[in-house]
């Protein structure tokens, strides 16, 4: 059952579900208990009486990023910064949300981590409400779980590197749970992001590649991947933004989000250990220490890290050449200036396993196998390569494959292709059961990595009606087929 709002104006479109009366006005983004999480630019959102206006306001339109000098990066984002704007929400409480278009062009709006109806998920797949051009659209949503959630757009980007995640159209959202998730001093909130996009033409190998499979190679550059020119974190280049200020005996928790668009990241802070307590915002059942967080595209890793170590040092990428391009943020004892201490970044021993427990995960219902492979760039492509599920790239035409409320599925993804891939389910969480045949349970997400020639399985157990969409987050692996569809009845 739902209700049209009266549209405000101009080309609106509007879906408000039915709400408790005890709705209550509560401010959004200024719940400020943990004091100082306002970096910059991340800016809180305006409280809003429920009454007079709605919860959560996001403006889409053109922005000016500062990353670096003789980098100012001309985008799109939400509220005139990027990342947008810090959302608190709360638990269980919902949420009045009016999204409004100021460009030409259509958008998707996605809630990424939230169990929310397929009409407000934000994709094409999935028949959600778009946000029309020059118009908005308001809706109600309530957060369920507690923890790490982000927004952002769900355009299809193909060869315009301008859309989608290319663009600023991110922002963190947190969901703030209903008991104390821990003791620390200081919570910090860090969305990484590339900047100048450029297709990377593809080498020899890949031409011969395309040659086996089509037959024929002079129907242009074969594009096999996306380069940049300059990486942020916050929206700063490494050593431009302000540092992250922190006294010594000080325990800070960290809220990762890897909102890039195709890239895959290992972050480090050298001298110093992550002691990871959640995943995708979810508390996994063994909190550990490491040297090295692995990030996916999408995905996000709450930490604690206990600041032993006075100095200037570098929380950013392991590689160099990436930190040097930018994705960094300098860490700055109280006392201490100058540069950053060198380091050599250390070995990664991430695993999924090990923040999980010891015992399988419950039987499934059915097991659903998926094979992921690889379609080099042919002539019909734009000479982009082509992603395949189970010898399919997605076709709208093509009819879901149907799935039942309550029922437990198993999926198995068997990466038949060298590269890593981070595969996000939509409006579910599922529990990852095995890695590369070790097995395991416990360990909630929305994303997964599946590394090159991997098999990873997760289950998950669908409790709403409707279209599920499933694909790989990296945005050219998306754009070029990688997804499949589910209808759960
Ligand atoms: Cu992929």
């Amino acid at each position: 059952m739902t209700s049209m709002l009266a549209p405000p104006g101009g080309n609106t479109t509007s879906l408000v579900l039915p709400m408790s009366s005890t709705r209550r006005a509560f401010f959004v983004g200024l719940a400020a208990s943990a004091g100082s999480f306002l970096r910059d630019p991340i800016q809180a959102v305006v409280a809003y009486d429920t009454k007079r206006g709605p919860d959560v306001s996001l403006r889409i339109s053109r922005v000016s990023v500062d990353v670096a000098p003789g980098h100012v990066i001309d985008t799109v984002g939400y509220n005139g910064s990027v990342p947008g704007p810090l959302i608190r929400m709360r638990e269980g409480a919902p949420v009045l949300v009016e999204i409004s278009n100021d460009t030409d062009r259509p958008e998707y709006v996605h809630w990424h981590g939230f169990p929310v109806s397929a009409s407000i998920d934000g994709t094409q797949e999935e028949n959600s409400l778009v946000v029309p051009p020059r118009g908005n659209l308001r809706y109600q949503i309530t957060p369920r779980e507690a923890g790490a959630r982000w927004v952002h757009s769900h355009a299809m980007a193909m060869n315009d590197l301008t859309r989608g995640v290319y663009s600023g159209q991110f922002g963190f959202v947190y969901v703030e749970p209903k008991t104390d998730p821990g003791r620390y001093d200081q919570e910090v909130f860090l969305a990484t992001h590339e900047w100048e996009p450029f297709f990377v033409e593809g080498d020899e190998t890949d031409a011969q590649d395309a040659q086996e499979v089509f037959g024929e190679t002079d129907w242009g550059p074969v594009q096999v991947e996306v380069g940049y020119g300059i990486r942020s974190i916050n929206g700063r280049a490494l050593g431009y933004g302000e540092p992250i200020r922190v006294r010594d005996g000080e325990r800070v928790l960290f809220h990762l989000l890897n909102a890039s668009a195709t890239e895959n990241l290992q972050i480090s802070l050298p001298e110093h250990e992550f002691l990871v307590t959640a995943l995708d915002g979810n508390p996994v059942p063994r909190a550990r220490r490491v040297r090295v967080v692995e990030l996916g595209v999408a995905e996000r890793v709450d930490a604690i890290v206990e600041m032993n170590n006075p100095g200037v040092w570098i929380l950013g990428s392991t590689d160099d050449d990436v930190r040097g391009a930018g994705l960094g943020i300098l860490i700055e004892y109280a006392g201490r200036k100058g540069t950053a201490t060198r380091a050599k970044p250390p070995a990664s021993d991430w695993d999924y396993t090990m923040f999980g427990e010891n015992r399988e995960a419950q039987a499934a219902d059915e097991r659903i196998p998926l094979v992921i492979e690889r379609v080099p760039p042919g002539p019909d492509t734009l000479g982009l390569e082509r992603w395949t599920i189970n010898g399919k790239s997605f076709d709208p035409a093509d009819a879901p494959k149907r799935l039942r409320q309550s029922l437990r599925y198993r999926l198995i993804f068997d990466n038949r292709s060298a590269d890593a891939h981070p595969l996000h389910l939509h409006r579910n969480t599922f529990e990852i059961a095995a890695v590369n045949g070790k097995q395991t349970s416990g360990v909630r997400k929305d994303v997964v990595v599946v590394k090159g020639y991997q098999e990873v399985e997760v289950d998950f157990t669908p409790h709403q009606a409707g279209l599920v969409l499933l694909h790989c987050h990296q945005q050219m692996h998306m754009d070029g087929g990688f997804k499949i569809l589910f209808d759960v009845l």
